[in-house]
């Protein structure tokens, strides 16, 4: 051995010693970490010291639903999309596994934006299919943070839904708050248009272009919407872990009928208070709270408005609890404003155009546009409001005859008429909807709520156009 030889040796070996010495030092305590799906977030972390938290994470590549009708090939990280939620402290040292299903056809990696290093350590968890990569860290920084993959083209995986959130916790932990919620929101690049039926491609040209067909939270339009809605009671303080996985859009993000009392804004330190809408940028994050003072449903959005409506970035919290009428009366008159001149005004709504084969996919596209166009008045349950709104739910003069309501939607109703015995004398907008999304809603409304069955055929309703 050449003297300079020995000397690196040396070395070598001291800093093997010093590394291994340290390691028995630091003495941590090994845990495997909890991972949850969403909407759902692991438990606070109680311990007041540093551990080593070991993780072990699956890349899937699967075919889900992005929407009603509508499938997609997701790339993720678990079985979800966004990832399993991780949550650490400041000062754990983060043992990650890496595997990649043996069904993938792509290698993925994973940069996680709480990781000091190079890539965030994309370059060490690099994965071809039916392998596993393990790389450490520790985390450094408290705060909210995205992981995404970040394999070439990276915006390609993104896009398909490679992404998901890991919580750095300070070390006394956050406040105790009653419910933590995980949301993240996507945008989503499909050859066909929004809601266009069947298995979508992913479209390169328009995620270039970052015209989204859709943007959604959670992984697709109605994940967190009716049965599967965020719940809470009156009273109760609610935390949103809420990420944007993009890959291009930045999310105006906003509970429609809430302020949030405190915003931890793009998930750091800084605390933001009495804030209506918070900007959460492509591979951001923030951690918005709130006390929830009054029951009912609370709609959670992208304020970039048509995203909301049109695209699927809508999201449901359900509030519980008893009325509270000093803080929010509730609808307390509704008269009927007619100014001169107006006799119909028209709804320019040009939703969806859902091609539907049968009479099932007809009442499943029907309720979308029923939920977009007709609940504001004519409710959830079909029930309407007393003397403003009639019902439609067992509503003799729509049952008697259906094409009835094709003209009500087409045309526009106003003077009086009698639903159940009961009359009313309101104005209903005619509505810009096309023929095929007017057969759709009827034929919804007529197979809901007792209603006597039936189906509209877009033909039909053509018929009605003069
Ligand atoms: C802005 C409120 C509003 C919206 C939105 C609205 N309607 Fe109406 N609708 C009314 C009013 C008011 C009447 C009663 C009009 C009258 O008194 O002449 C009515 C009447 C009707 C009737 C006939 C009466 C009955 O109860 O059977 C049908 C059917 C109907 N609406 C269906 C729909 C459908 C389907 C949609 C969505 C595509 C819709 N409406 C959207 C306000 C609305
Ligand atoms: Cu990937």
């Amino acid at each position: 051995m050449k003297r300079s030889q020995i000397t690196v040796t040396f070395w070598l070996l001291l800093l093997a010693g010093i590394s291994s010495v340290y390691a028995q030092d630091k003495n941590l305590v090994t845990e495997p970490a909890i991972l949850t799906a969403p909407p759902m977030v692991p438990p606070p972390i109680t311990r007041d010291y540093s551990a080593k938290v070991v993780i072990n994470l699956e890349t899937r590549e699967q075919v889900g639903s992005i929407a009603d009708g509508v499938d997609y090939v997701f790339w993720s990280f678990g079985e979800t999309v966004p990832g399993s939620f991780i949550r650490v402290r400041k000062g754990d040292e983060i043992e990650f596994h890496l595997s990649n299903h043996p069904n993938s056809k792509m290698p993925h990696n994973i940069d996680l934006h709480a990781v000091t290093g190079p890539g965030g350590g994309a370059v060490s968890s690099f994965t071809a299919p039916g392998h596993t990569s393990t790389f450490s860290f520790t985390a450094l920084n408290p705060g909210l943070y995205i992981y995404h993959c970040a394999t070439a083209p990276v915006g390609m995986h993104i896009a398909n839904g490679m992404y998901g959130l890991i919580l750095v916790e300070p070390e006394g932990g956050l406040p105790k708050v009653d419910r933590e919620y995980y949301v993240v929101q996507g945008d989503f690049y499909t050859k066909g248009e929004y809601g266009e039926a069947g298995l979508q491609p992913f479209d390169m040209e328009k995620a270039i272009d970052e015209d989204a067909d859709y943007v959604v939270f959670n992984g697709s339009v109605g994940s967190t919407t009716n049965e599967n809605s965020l719940t809470a009671n009156v009273g109760e303080t609610v935390r949103l872990y809420v990420g944007n996985g993009g890959p291009n859009l930045v999310s105006s993000f906003h509970v429609i009928g809430e302020i949030f009392d405190t915003v931890y804004v793009e998930g750091g330190d800084l605390k933001n208070h009495n804030v209506q809408t918070t900007l959460i940028p492509a591979g951001g994050a923030a951690i918005v709270e709130f006390k929830v003072d009054v029951p009912g449903t609370f709609i959670i959005v992208d304020h970039s408005i048509f995203r909301a409506f049109n695209k699927g970035a809508l999201a449901m919290l359900n509030v519980e609890g008893p009325e509270e009428p000093a803080i929010y009366s509730g609808k307390q008159a509704d008269n009927v404003y007619l100014p001169e001149g107006s006799a119909i005004q028209t709804l320019d709504e040009d939703y969806i155009v859902a091609k539907a084969n049968t009479k099932e996919e007809q009442i499943r596209f029907g309720q979308r546009v029923y939920e977009a166009n007709c609940l504001a008045c004519h409710q959830s349950n079909g029930q309407g409001i007393p003397s403003a709104f009639p019902p439609l739910a067992k509503s003799d003069y729509l049952n008697a005859n259906p094409i009835l309501g094709v003209d009500a939607i087409m045309k526009g109703l106003s003077g009086p008429i009698k639903v159940n015995g009961t009359n009313y004398d309101g104005v209903m907008p005619a509505m810009r909807l096309s023929d095929q999304d007017i057969a759709n809603v009827i034929t919804f409304v007529l197979n809901s709520w007792d209603n006597n069955g039936g189906q509209m055929s877009a033909a039909e309703v053509a018929s009605r156009r003069h």
